[in-house]
């Protein structure tokens, strides 16, 4: 039952101090009345300083190896996503373009807690999953070009990353779309009885569609080992929360299912990290499937086409003081886990995988003419 299930969360929750101090911030930033305001800004910032010796602790039972890894995935992404800006700019990459920088300890937190046969699926903001997923740099960067090298021979672009062999089922461009494929994905796996567990992201506006709520109540009626991954960037295009839904705690909406749920700092790499392993033990054991609001900011516009004027300079640099790479490099480095040299190092393998794959993708041709009627299943 939900309700056991969330206070038994809460519970674990509250032993390492992770999922308590977040949800109390929920609690907090709705009592403000739905505002985006700095003041939610200030009060996530005060939460994590109170979390941070929890954090040190996660920190402290994690592989150092696995730590570097994660540190690596979220420079890599910030780094190639900064460059995808910057090709499309130039006209390399045409079309829709949905950069992810600000919420790369979303994917890195979560996906890098999964086993690699488990499988994921996501919305069009799907460059960096695709590469924790394990897609090559070059292969998404080809893609972006349209280019015959793509991790689906040019002919998704930058939506529709995917990858059968990796367990990477896109890459969705229609909002919500992907809540109701990946719960079939989960019901597949449940079906033929492997021990696969599904993480299904989509953004917070996807939350007011009727997908959501009919997944959900399936999800939890059959036991169906899917974690939804709600990544509350706070705005849907140029539409922040507070003008679209009546609540600011998505969270909370997996209760109406009776199902298992956790608020998350997005900004914290190791706290999406916990509450994911918290959720794949619940899917394992049972199927039981999660909600987890995961709450963060996209630095850039919704897409490349965006002029942004829907939001504050001063809002986006506040969020930028908690830069997700930022906090997890002052933890790492306070934990003697990592130092500076390290953190040089990291830079430089991420900046030559960024120039190879840009390099790639450059030399790679475009699809052949005769490839145009392949692939086509409509
Ligand atoms: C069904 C549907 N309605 C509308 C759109 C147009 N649209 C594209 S992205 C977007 C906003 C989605 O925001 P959110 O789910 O919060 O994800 P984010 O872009 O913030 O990652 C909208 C309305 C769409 N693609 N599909
Ligand atoms: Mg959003």
């Amino acid at each position: 039952m939900a309700k056991t299930a969330t206070s038994q969360k809460t519970e674990t929750a509250a032993k390492n101090g992770s999922g308590t101090s977040p949800k109390k911030m929920a609690a907090k930033a709705e009592s403000t009345n739905g505002k985006t305001d700095l003041h939610i800004v200030e009060l996530a910032k005060s939460e994590y300083q109170k979390r941070r010796k929890s954090q040190l602790e996660s920190i402290k039972k994690t592989d150092k190896k696995l730590l570097r890894a994660m540190l690596y995935q979220m420079v890599l992404g910030r780094r190639f996503e900064e460059k995808c800006a910057e090709v499309y700019r130039m006209g390399k990459i045409g079309g829709f373009c949905h950069l992810y920088i600000g919420q790369e300890a979303i994917a890195v937190g979560s996906m890098m807690a999964l086993k690699p046969t488990d499988m994921v699926i996501t919305s069009y903001r799907d460059h960096v999953q695709a590469m924790v997923k394990g897609i090559s740099p070059e292969s998404v960067m080809a893609e972006l070009y349209g280019k015959e090298g793509g991790c689906v021979k040019g002919k998704g672009g930058s939506m529709h990353m995917f990858s059968k062999e990796l367990e990477f089922y896109g890459g969705h461009g229609i909002v919500g779309g992907q809540i109701g494929v990946g719960t079939g994905m989960a019901y597949a796996a449940k079906y033929k009885g492997t021990d696969q567990v599904t993480l299904c992201f989509f953004g917070e506006a996807a939350v007011n569609q009727g997908i959501f709520h009919e997944s959900l109540n399936m999800a939890q009626l059959w036991k169906l080992p899917c974690i939804y991954i709600c990544e509350n960037n706070q705005y849907g295009m140029g539409t922040s929360q507070e003008r679209a839904m009546s609540t600011r705690n998505i969270a909370k909406k997996a209760e109406a299912f009776e199902m298992a749920n956790e608020f998350v700092d997005g900004m914290d790499v190791m706290a999406v990290r916990d509450a994911t392993l918290r959720a794949i033990e619940r899917a394992r054991k049972d199927g039981s499937p999660t909600l987890l609001e995961v709450r963060a900011y996209r630095f850039m516009g919704h897409s490349m086409s965006d002029p942004g004027n829907y939001r504050t300079r001063d809002e986006i640099k506040k969020y930028q003081e908690r830069d997700p790479i930022v906090l997890f490099k002052d933890s790492l480095k306070e934990s003697k886990v990592l130092g500076d040299k390290d953190f040089e190092k990291i830079e430089q393998e991420a900046a030559e995988a960024v120039e190879k794959a840009v390099k790639f993708a450059d030399e790679s041709p475009y699809p052949a003419e005769s490839e145009l009627m392949t692939d086509v299943y409509a």
